[in-house]
């Protein structure tokens, strides 16, 4: 049997085996993800994003707890931008995850960019597929809100969850604008400790000043003790409700429509620089390169030679 058609028969080791691979890139991942894609479509993708240390990780271990209790299946991708010396350990070593790891209705991987080419954004969202045609119910995927991570999340999944916690952001100026924009539900975890509800109000007062497009969905502000599972029952209602709301106010097509179209530039980012590379020999790269460096061509012409090239 091949790898896809073992992946789609449920086959945890072909799924692990295929994760690397497009972890990895090149010609077989493509194919492979070419010939899943009229598998995908069927699963909830939830974003976990928030600032360093926040509980992602518990949280969306006591989520899933959640997900699996009443019968649904989840998948768990925890992306790791900064070091690829992590890999595994950041949620292996997370005695809840652990717990999860045993049981065959959940699947749980880390992500490290790896240095390839188009990074981790383009992996992540490959990931995503492999475990969307692998049948789980909801994918969740952890980043860390560190600028350009947060945004990419958003721009993956359905449903996007940001973490707050008690005195984080209560300045004005701390809670990036960003932030409240691409958020369908807000959470302040370690509500047990003090200042929780003021970073709840103060979370409230931000949205109700934001001139968010109303659109029918205010994101509520929830909040939750994910070391103790406190809170979690109305964060996973919170997060089935907003994909009805989706689906229900037609907003699901244009969401799908610009997960595909964001997915689409990643891949011709890739793709063109892949090909571009392909074509041109390196001693003339390494040339053009070193003559941007000495100011004798600016960078826009330059690469407006490589595709002149390409064209011709
Ligand atoms: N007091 C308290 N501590 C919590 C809560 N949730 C998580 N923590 C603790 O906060 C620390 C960080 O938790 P993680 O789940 O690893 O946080 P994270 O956001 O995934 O961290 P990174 O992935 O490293 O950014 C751990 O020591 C947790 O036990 C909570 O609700 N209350
Ligand atoms: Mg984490």
């Amino acid at each position: 049997m091949d790898l896809a058609q073992a992946l789609l028969s449920g086959n945890r080791r072909a799924l692990a085996q295929a994760l690397t691979l497009v972890e990895t890139g090149g010609p077989q991942a493509r194919a492979l993800l070419g010939s899943l894609f009229a598998h995908t479509g069927r699963a909830h993708i939830i974003g976990v994003t928030g600032a360093p240390g926040t509980g992602k990780s518990t949280l969306v271990a006591a989520l899933a707890a959640h997900w699996r209790r009443t019968g649904r299946t989840v998948g768990i991708i925890a992306v790791d931008p900064t070091s690829p010396f992590t890999r595994g350990a950041i949620l292996g070593d997370r005695i809840r995850m652990r717990a999860l790891s045993g049981d065959p209705g959940t699947f749980i991987r880390s992500m490290a960019s790896r240095g390839r080419l188009g990074g981790i954004a383009r992996a992540t969202g490959d990931a995503v597929a492999l475990l969307d045609a692998a049948g789980f119910d909801i994918i969740l995927v952890e980043t860390v809100g560190a600028g350009q991570g947060e945004v990419e999340i958003a721009a993956t999944a359905h449903t996007t969850i940001v973490i707050e916690t008690p005195g984080a952001g209560d300045d004005v100026q701390a809670i990036k604008a960003g932030i409240l924009e691409i958020a369908d539900l807000l959470v302040v975890n370690k509500a047990d400790r003090e200042g929780a509800d003021q970073t709840v109000r103060h979370l409230r007062t931000m949205l109700s000043l934001s001139d968010l497009p109303a659109d029918g969905w205010t994101p509520p502000v929830l909040t939750a003790v994910a070391t103790r599972s406190e809170g979690i029952e109305s964060i996973v209602a919170a997060a089935e409700q907003h994909l009805v709301y989706l689906r229900e106010s037609g907003r699901f097509v244009g969401r799908e429509q610009e997960r595909a179209e964001h997915e689409l530039r990643l891949i011709l980012q890739e793709t063109v620089l892949e090909r571009v590379r392909a074509r041109v020999p390196v001693s003339d790269w390494e040339t053009l390169v070193a003559q941007i460096a000495s100011r004798m061509i600016d960078p826009y012409a330059a690469a407006d030679q490589l595709l002149d090239r390409m064209m011709a």
